[in-house]
């Protein structure tokens, strides 16, 4: 029986999906719940390991450190890294690797591992010393289900990682639940869990810090000192306990992150252009209508795209024929304006035995079962649907193969939504049953990968279309997600808190490895005034994704609907990210090979400073967007060194007060810095001081692409600079002419050189 809450529920959805749906939804809510009732997920007794340590036997790289009831092998995998994993056996002994350990010995009761900076010295705990200080004292792990391994760490340090988190940059004291889930719609900040959950945690502290990534995606709890002072407390669900630990400074620790989860994708410099989304552009004339007004009014702009309303009953791979009758035609226009078109995918296929996609689908045993082994339906917006079990490689692999329907119709770019997966329920959780059944374990296991995986089955499809490499935009992900996908911040609402909001979750999403995020700028529901609206696109245009998007039913937000001066900022915006996108290429290709963040806390590059507010935008620009309601001026606290205020010049040290009307943002650039930029082509502005090293990299977006790369290093002696660099690559043969703009006094210096001179001098 529905109670009164309930009934007014349905009405409320009725009105929204119409009654079919609202009926399949209590329908399906019962089913989730009666699945997860038959078929309990199986937690069993705590099993704790007991020490202490007994006895050790090294085989290869590999050491076997025994306990009473069951072990650990533990390798050193590289001079700052260690990997262990648990068994309550004797337990396989593994040497996957080729880095070897300096010395292993038992040394008062105690067995100490010894490898460059790090000592593990392990009894009936494992205490790990980097440079000789205690970073972290992990208990004995308890091997039952749930999983659990509890650690004590510094009083003093700052906690991050984890994914996606509507929190402050800094989770120490928080309580985390580890389940990608849907925030139906629209969410604030402090709403967890959100879309993308990551087992990362990094333990921070000036120059020593330390990861630790849990290669578990079960579901999982994750207590930050909440309950028990300085004590992590990380429990699993279900799967295995098995951890790799890097140590060094924060830079070195994302670094080290990116080689064990793979490393970023390198975007197509459109990618990092401006774009243009809306819930929905709903027809063929309505894109067209944006392409030519953004052409009119001389605005630049790189994707349109087109939320669900393009699809045929919201069916995947269909197209409404009446409503766009000719995408590839509407494409290639917008390709003649270096426009892409980019389209929305969900998981769910409808649930409709004419429907080849359907009937492709239960043939070939691609969708997700219950134990009892039938298909699992539930409801999303074609109305009821079955979901691929994209842990399955023969259902990605089919997957794969339909992204032909995008390359058929024009469609560059596609962005995967909907992939917690989120189905629409009455009450509880809105996704599958826990006990659901996929190819690499029941769903409680393997659910946080959903996003992540139909990510590879997609970014393979795109991958064999074009010579071009691919664009994805996912919502959901999980640990590796940046090899395939950009990812943004779901369905914020639109308030002053929700942007001040942005820049720890976007630098959090960094430090859990993925580079390329963004936010819709405005906020996702709801309606920005003016002011809220240019301050949250000062900010998104340094941000990895630029792009503004926006629900149903809300005002329209594309450039011509603000005032005057609400345009000639989104005019000063849209330029600047344009001038930019050589060295935000450049960024990327650096968070691309080095697995550093694109935008990146402060103490990143300056241990001692921190902020939840001020940012740095690969190692030379700083950035401190304005947050905040009615703000005119504000203080910015800058790291040491000469910073020189990017729009007049001036030079700031310490401290500096800033005028910030309506359309300035505060962007700084650290002396000593070269910035590729494209102004009147391409310029290498010079900002006089010693540099160590700077990538200049430009290439013409395909997978096997033809390059340009520059590295850079500066020196000064006796006020004479010296630039020098040595190049690779031969994209736009032929041109070899540099021009460089030295920034000095308040002026800007013009000097030409060429290629193959590698090397410039000036004065200051
Ligand atoms: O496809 C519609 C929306 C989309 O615009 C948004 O960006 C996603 O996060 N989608 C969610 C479905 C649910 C909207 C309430």
């Amino acid at each position: 029986m529905l109670d009164i809450s309930l009934d007014k529920k349905l009405l409320d959805f009725e009105k929204i999906f119409g009654l079919d749906i609202a009926k399949d939804s209590v329908g399906y809510t019962i089913l989730r719940d009666n699945t997860d009732t038959k078929n309990r997920v199986p937690l069993d007794k705590p099993n704790p390991i007991a020490g202490p340590v007994s006895d050790f036997k090294v085989t290869g790289n590999s050491i076997q450190v025994l306990f009473r009831n069951g072990s650990a092998v533990l390798s050193i995998t590289q001079e700052d890294t260690v990997h262990l994993f648990w068994t309550t056996g004797n337990g396989p002994v593994v040497a996957n690797n080729d880095y070897r350990f300096d010395d292993v010995k038992f040394d008062t009761g105690k067995l100490v591992v010894l490898s460059k900076d790090i000592r593990i010295e392990i009894s009936d705990r494992l205490d790990y010393f980097y440079r000789n200080e205690l970073l972290r004292s992990e208990f004995l792990p308890d091997l039952g289900s749930p999983l659990i391994l509890r650690a004590r760490i510094r009083d003093d340090s700052i906690i991050n990682g984890t994914g996606e988190r509507s929190f402050p940059l800094n989770l120490r004291n928080r309580k985390l639940s580890l389940w990608n889930h849907d925030a139906d719609g629209s969410y604030g900040e402090g709403a967890d869990p959100l879309y993308i959950n990551i087992p990362i945690l990094l333990d921070v502290r000036n120059d020593s810090c330390y990861s630790i990534f849990f290669n578990n995606s079960s579901k999982a709890v994750f207590d930050l000192c909440s309950n028990e002072k300085d004590i992590v407390r990380t429990e699993f669900m279900g799967g295995i306990l098995d951890y790799t630990i890097t140590f060094g400074t924060l830079k070195d620790i994302s670094r080290r992150m990116s080689d064990i989860l793979g490393k970023a994708l390198l975007p197509p410099k459109w990618a990092l252009g401006y774009h243009q989304s809306r819930y929905s552009y709903n027809s063929q004339e309505e894109v067209e209508e944006v392409l030519d007004k953004f052409h009119e009014m001389g605005l630049p702009l790189s994707a349109i795209y087109l939320d669900i309303d393009y699809m045929d009953g919201y069916k995947v791979f269909t197209l409404n024929k009446e409503k766009f009758p000719d995408l590839k035609s509407l494409s290639e226009k917008m390709g003649r304006n270096g426009v892409k078109l980019v389209a929305i995918l969900d998981p769910g296929v409808k649930w409709d035995t004419n429907f080849s996609v359907y009937k492709e689908g239960i043939n070939g045993s691609y969708f997700i079962k219950d134990p009892e082994g039938n298909v699992i339906r539930g409801p999303v917006w074609p109305g009821n649907a079955a979901f691929p079990d994209f842990s399955d490689s023969k259902t990605r692999e089919w997957w794969a193969g339909k992204y032909t329907f995008f390359k058929e119709n024009g469609i560059t770019g596609v962005w995967h939504d909907m992939n917690e997966p989120a189905i629409f329920v009455f009450w509880g959780d809105n996704s599958l049953p826990l006990m659901a059944v996929q190819k690499e374990g029941y769903h409680y296991l393997v659910h946080n990968k959903y996003g992540l995986q139909m990510s590879v089955a997609g970014y393979a499809g795109l991958s064999r279309l074009s010579e071009e490499r691919p664009f994805i935009l996912s919502r959901s992900g999980w640990a590796g997600i940046q090899k395939y996908a950009f990812v943004w911040t779901g369905d914020t609402a639109s308030s002053w808190k929700v942007l001040k909001q942005t820049v720890p979750t976007i630098l959090n999403l960094g430090l859990s490895g993925i580079p390329f995020s963004g936010v819709d700028i405005g906020g996702f529901s709801g309606n920005p005034s003016e002011e809220l609206f240019l301050r949250w696109f000062e900010l998104g245009s340094v941000l990895p994704l630029f792009r503004n998007h926006s629900a149903k039913g809300t005002n329209r937000r594309e450039p011509w609907v603000f005032s005057k001066m609400g345009q000639e900022v989104i005019r000063k915006y849209l330029k600047l990210r344009y001038m930019m996108i050589p060295y935000f290429l450049s960024v990327s290709y650096e968070s691309h090979t080095l697995g550093y963040p694109f935008i990146r806390p402060i103490n990143m590059e300056f241990p001692d400073l921190y902020s939840d507010e001020t940012f740095m935008i690969g190692g030379s620009l700083l950035a401190a967007p304005i947050l905040r309601k009615g703000l005119k001026k504000i203080r910015i606290t800058l790291p040491e060194g000469k910073w020189y205020y990017f729009w007049d010049d001036t030079i700031c040290e310490g401290y500096v007060d800033v005028n910030v009307e309506l359309g300035d943002l505060p962007l700084f650039v650290r002396e000593g810095s070269i910035i590729p930029l494209d102004r009147e082509g391409r310029e290498f502005h010079v900002y006089p001081g010693n540099l160590e090293r700077f990538v200049f990299y430009d290439d013409d977006g395909r997978q096997k692409p033809t390059f340009i790369k520059m590295e850079f290093r500066m020196k000064e002696t006796n006020g004479i600079f010296t630039v020098e660099w040595a190049y690779e690559g031969n994209l736009n043969d032929g041109q070899t002419e540099l021009k460089f703009v030295i920034h000095r006094d308040g002026t800007e210096k013009i000097i030409t050189s060429r290629l193959q001179d590698k090397t410039l001098t000036y004065t200051q």
